[in-house]
Parts: C-alpha cells; sequence; structure tokens
C-alpha cells in the first residue's frame, strides 16, 4: 500500500537552512515512499501577527522554495492551508476532544507566549490541534519534521488514539520521521537555542535564498568558544552545530568532518562550511528564481493542490461528522 506523508511548513519568515535540513528537503527524500501532502501553512503563522502584505508575498515564496527544495508538484501535492477549509473544521472538533492541560504543556507554547507576551492568544494555545487536524485529514502514515515538532506530533497521536477509543478506527495514527543529522539545528549566534526563521537578528539563520557573501559572513561570525579545536563534544553547542550543519551538507560522517579538519583552525573550517552551504543551496537557489518569475505556473500548483486535498479531506471530514452524531447535508 502506497504511503501518505504530510508535512507542513509556516509562511512566518523565509525558510531557513534549519528548516531545510530538518524537514523541507526530507519531503521529497521520503515522498519516495508514497504520496506526499505538503502544505503552506498560513493560518499557523497568524499565530503570531503578521503584515498583510509581507504575509501574502511569503505565502508565494515559501511554496516557489518547497517545489525548488525538490518536492515535485507533479507528484506531490503542495497547497496553501487556508485553501482547504476542512482545516479549520476538523480542528474545531478535535479541540473537544483535547485537553487544556495537554496544551498547556507544549514547550513552543510556553516559548512563543513568552517572546510575544502582549499577544498570548487562543490560535497560539490552540496551534497543536489545529496541527492535529491537519495531519489526520489525510489519513497520515508518516509525518517528516524536525525535532521542535516531536510534542506536537505526539499530540497528534494521543488525540487520534484518544478518539479511536470512543469512535472505532475513526483516524488512522501517524508516525513521525525526524532525521538522523540536523534534525535540530541550532541558531550561529545563540547555539543553545534553535535557529528559526522569525528570530529578529538575521545573523542568527542562514535562509536557503541568502547570497554566497552573506552566507561566507553568518558563517565565519558564527559564535564558537575559545578551545581551538575541531571536535564534536558535550558543551560546545557552537562547534557541534557547524560540524552538524557540514555533515548534513556533504553526507560526510561527524567524525569523518572532524578528521578531515583535524589541526586546522577555526577560520579555514568556518570558510568550508560556507562552502558547502553555498555549493548546496545553488541549485535549489537557481530553482526558486526560475519559478518566482513563473506566478502563473505557481498558481496552477497551488489550485490543482488544494483540489486534490480538498477531496480527500472533505472524506475525512464526512466520516467524522457521521460517527460524532451529526446530521449529514
Ligand atoms: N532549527 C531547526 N532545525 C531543524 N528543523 C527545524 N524546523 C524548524 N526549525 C528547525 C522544522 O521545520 C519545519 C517547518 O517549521 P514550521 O514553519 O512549521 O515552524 P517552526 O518549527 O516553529 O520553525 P521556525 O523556523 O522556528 O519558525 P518560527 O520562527 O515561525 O517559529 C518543521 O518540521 C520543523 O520541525
Amino acid at each position: 500500500m502506497e504511503k501518505t506523508i504530510f508535512s507542513g511548513i509556516q509562511p512566518s519568515g523565509i525558510i531557513t537552512l534549519g528548516n531545510y535540513i530538518g524537514a523541507v528537503r526530507n519531503w521529497s527524500r521520503i515522498s519516495e515512499q508514497g504520496k506526499g501532502i505538503f502544505s503552506v501553512v498560513d493560518l499557523h503563522a497568524i499565530t503570531v501577527r503578521q503584515d498583510p502584505k509581507e504575509l501574502r508575498e511569503r505565502i508565494l515564496s515559501t511554496l516557489a522554495m518547497v517545489i525548488a527544495s525538490g518536492v515535485d508538484p507533479e507528484k506531490n501535492l503542495i497547497f496553501i492551508q487556508s485553501h482547504v477549509s476542512a482545516h479549520c473544521e476538523l480542528s474545531w472538533i478535535l479541540n473537544c476532544y483535547t485537553m487544556f492541560g495537554e496544551l498547556s504543556r507544549m514547550t513552543q507554547f510556553k516559548d512563543k507566549a513568552q517572546r510575544y507576551a502582549d499577544n498570548i492568544n487562543a490560535g497560539l494555545f490552540t496551534y497543536p490541534v489545529l496541527m492535529a487536524a491537519d495531519i489526520l485529514l489525510y489519513d497520515t502514515d508518516l509525518v517528516p519534521v524536525g525535532v521542535d515538532q516531536k510534542q506536537h506530533l505526539e499530540l497528534a497521536r494521543d488525540i487520534a488514539t484518544r478518539m479511536n477509543g470512543i469512535f472505532p478506527k475513526l483516524f488512522k495514527v501517524p508516525e513521525g520521521y525526524i532525521p538522523s543529522v540536523g534534525a535540530k539545528v541550532m541558531s550561529l549566534t545563540q547555539p543553545e537555542k534553535k535557529m528559526s526563521k522569525s528570530d529578529p537578528n538575521p545573523k542568527s539563520y542562514i535562509s536557503i535564498i541568502d547570497e554566497p557573501d552573506q552566507i561566507m559572513k553568518k558563517c565565519r561570525s558564527a559564535v564558537t568558544d575559545s578551545e581551538n579545536r575541531i571536535a564534536y563534544e558535550e558543551g560546545r553547542p557552537g562547534m557541534n552545530n557547524l560540524l552538524t550543519i557540514y555533515s548534513a551538507m556533504t553526507g560526510e560522517t561527524i567524525e569523518a568532518a572532524v578528521a578531515r579538519f583535524e589541526g586546522q583552525g577555526y577560520g579555514a573550517f568556518k570558510t568550508a562550511v560556507a562552502e558547502a552551504i553555498i555549493a548546496g543551496l545553488s541549485p535549489l537557489q537557481q530553482e526558486y528564481r526560475r519559478l518566482m518569475a513563473d506566478p502563473g505556473y505557481l498558481r496552477s500548483v497551488y489550485t490543482r493542490s488544494a483540489e486534490e486535498a480538498g477531496a480527500i479531506a472533505a472524506k475525512t471530514l464526512a466520516r467524522v461528522h457521521e460517527q460524532i452524531g451529526f446530521v449529514g447535508r
């Protein structure tokens, strides 16, 4: 049986190297195993205030970046979340089967509530329920995500299992797919924190469309330590992060990379990390520019994908309505 793979990305900034290594580039890899359904999750993005003009542009550029990262739109669906209203409809139903205490334990909520203390809205709190709806609507088998989304994915599984206990076989319980290297790429300026596309300091992240000289500058100024020794060791988050990025971009193991740079200084190492990123992103950047010059094509991808995704989602929603006791239309 063909597997269904679902994942999403928020248009809350430009896709970073963290999003790319931890999630998006794996979308095309694992979609070889079945049908990929990928979404630019704009409904999630508005849990934080967005500028409308910028948001609209970013939704389209994020879609182009996903395609440029290797997800084939002929074989997979790549749609805009707000174009399939079943996401909100199922989300409401799941809200009624999710406990306040469960949502209060979500670390992303706690982090974001601290960061956006003047806007702790209900959407920020129920964000994981919408994410559960995204996944469960498609009877998803596999969800490729970075490690920061593991807790949300566990919650989606818990909600599905709980509802299956009341309404037999209502949902397929999904599995996560988390890469072995690069599941949590760290900030370049504060390596104890994860790299995030909405970080107000652009030096903290590399966006996948950064120019080569920007990538070089950001890598060369990345925070490391004063040991001046290249090794992957406990307590050296900056060094470990650069080795992880190097390994993820070249395919070389961390051990082999450590051996390659033995005896070299941080300057040479950081330059090599930057060169590996520049080389790895160059084809993607060319494809991205080509796609952005063709808005008609992007439109055809998201329109067709939303139609197909909407048809699958409508069937799941009808099954849920039927089992929980709603009257059919
Ligand atoms: N630093 C990271 N390393 C590895 N994977 C990461 N992901 C995010 N950051 C890293 C993975 O990227 C996918 C898309 O993420 P998202 O857009 O749904 O939201 P997020 O996890 O909150 O990512 P950001 O970049 O930190 O966005 P903002 O700044 O808006 O909150 C997910 O699979 C995620 O695991």
